[in-house]
């Protein structure tokens, strides 16, 4: 039975909503140019496991992405991720990041949503745009396209993250 629940919570289908944020809170992703670098990194070391990267918001303090995980568990190619951030910025002297991360799994399509909003929201609520398409550096525009979105949502009824307690 412990081995069934444990196949279940580690597959590769396995959707996770991840938090890091910078050591200190340091503004190290404030251009447009680094949170590129940011987001081709992550899609890299997610790519490199045979994961997707679903969703994303690069802050100039933290990030949270949604992803499939892959063939490898999503801690491993946060270490990755992190390792080589650390090197390509900093030449292996210190670290950009937090030592933690936040995780939470997206058991169904409704906790997407709720994710994926939260995600969106975000530079609106920090006070950085007006509009979440403003924001380079999120894929919202990329949902946007999709259909999941009408034009001229704003994300300002999203006021709570999506669970309790959390960063
Ligand atoms: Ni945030």
């Amino acid at each position: 039975m412990s081995q069934y629940i444990r196949a279940q919570f580690d597959h590769p289908d396995d959707i996770y909503f991840l938090t890091l944020v910078t050591k200190d809170r340091h503004l190290y992703f404030d251009s447009p140019e680094v949170r590129k670098m940011i987001l081709e990194a992550f899609d890299h070391h997610t790519r490199k496991q045979s994961g997707e990267v679903i969703a994303w918001v690069i802050m100039p303090d933290h990030l949270h992405i949604v992803i499939r995980q892959g063939t490898n568990r999503f801690s491993h190619l946060i270490r990755q991720f992190k390792r080589g951030t650390n090197l390509a910025f900093l030449g292996k002297q210190g670290t950009l990041w937090q030592p933690r991360f936040w995780e939470h799994r997206v058991r169904d399509e409704q906790d997407l949503r709720k994710y994926l909003d939260y995600i969106h929201a975000n530079p609106v609520l920090a006070g950085l745009v007006e509009l979440p398409e403003d924001y380079e550096a999120s894929s919202y525009r990329i949902w946007l396209e999709r259909g999941e979105y009408s034009m001229g949502w704003q994300g300002t009824d999203i006021k709570e993250p999506p669970w309790k307690g959390g960063e």
